[in-house]
């Protein structure tokens, strides 16, 4: 297995979440990427650094320009121990403001995601690791083998849109990843973090190029609410290539085992020649945010499961959140990908 990671990533560190106008502890912690470094490294995996930089041009199918250049220069402009909060958001008057606090409510959707001086850069290196991954992924496959990697991606992306960021997510990963695969064949991408990832939907939702697929917590229930319902589809020619599997509070691994089945039932219709997995291990029993019950040990079964697909798969890090567990986990996952 392939991983990549970027060891600067550290110097992303979110003060705290506003949460019903109140600071409360950020859960996107430097201690997560940390963790699961460690965990793997103790299990025999090798890492690489990323030494991919990140070329903006290349992700404007997948990111606004406007909104890019907006990440950059509002983390240049902020001294090494400022940050930035959105406070007003944007309302439906159909006006464009460029006022510094009116750019900020327009391209966030919530107050758990600020901007560090260092956010910009970090997050570039996090889509770096995950293209970096990509590119040995696409080279071994037109070598004619289909293997798998893992990009240790820190901060999360599956929430971020093409214009938004959200959900402690910057640029969406997951979604570059499949954009890159895309000029080469048919991509799938399977979301399986705990939360539904909106914006990868929403990137690919009028494409029939890239098949997205999200296993999650019922948005009527949890985060992020407007997206994530199983009448999403897709639109235009993107119809029927997008597709969501609520699921409800306390899911056991056999229920999900059931769903995962089914979903690749469709990912296998659709012929992919690649895969994109957005890993997330906040599904897990004693996730702090979380709310689904799967155990460790099934991680593995979900990853030979989804393995059994045999293609070209890159496995994009998002979300997970119990420190303690994180590492073992996601070498759970692994090995399970790799046998
Ligand atoms: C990001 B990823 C807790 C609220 C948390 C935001 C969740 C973002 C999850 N006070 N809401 O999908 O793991
Ligand atoms: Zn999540």
């Amino acid at each position: 297995m392939y991983i990549v990671h970027s060891p600067t990533h550290q110097r992303h560190q979110p003060p705290y979440e506003i949460f019903n106008g109140e600071q409360t502890p950020h859960n996107e912690v430097p201690a997560r990427a940390d963790q699961i470094a460690n965990a793997l490294t103790a299990a025999g995996y090798g890492l690489e650094p990323v030494r991919l930089e990140l070329d903006l041009a290349e992700i404007e199918n997948v990111h606004d320009s406007n909104y890019l250049q907006f990440l950059k220069l509002t983390c240049e402009e902020l001294k090494e121990s400022e940050y930035r909060y959105p406070s007003v958001f944007l309302y439906r008057s159909g006006r464009e403001s460029g006022n510094p606090l009116a750019q900020l409510g327009n391209y966030s959707f919530d107050m758990y995601t600020p901007l560090l001086h260092d956010t910009f850069e970090v997050a570039s290196q996090s889509a770096a690791c995950a293209l970096q991954v990509a590119q040995t992924v696409l080279q071994a496959a037109q070598a004619g083998e289909a293997t798998a990697g893992y990009a240790l991606c820190r901060p999360p992306g599956h929430h971020a849109e093409f214009n938004q960021m959200g959900g402690y997510c910057y640029l969406n990963n997951a979604a570059i990843v499949a954009n890159f695969l895309s000029a080469h064949g048919r991509v799938a991408t399977l979301d399986v973090d705990f939360h539904h990832g909106n914006g990868t939907q929403h990137i690919f939702y009028e494409s029939d190029r890239v098949f997205t697929a999200s296993i999650h917590a019922d948005p009527d229930w949890k985060f992020p609410f407007f997206s994530g319902y199983g009448d999403e589809r897709g639109r235009g020619k993107g119809r029927g290539y997008n597709l969501n599997r609520p699921l409800q509070h306390g899911v056991t691994d056999d229920e999900y085992q059931q769903v995962l089945e089914e979903v690749l039932g469709h990912i296998s219709s659709f012929r992919p020649e690649f895969l994109v997995v957005s890993l997330g291990v906040d599904t897990h029993e004693s996730d702090p945010i979380g709310g689904f019950r799967l155990t460790t040990a099934y991680y593995t079964r979900m990853a030979k499961t989804i393995a059994s697909m045999n293609l070209p798969s890159v496995i994009v890090q998002e979300g997970g959140y119990n420190t303690k567990l994180l590492g073992t986990n996601v070498v759970a996952f692994l090995d399970g990908f790799e046998h």
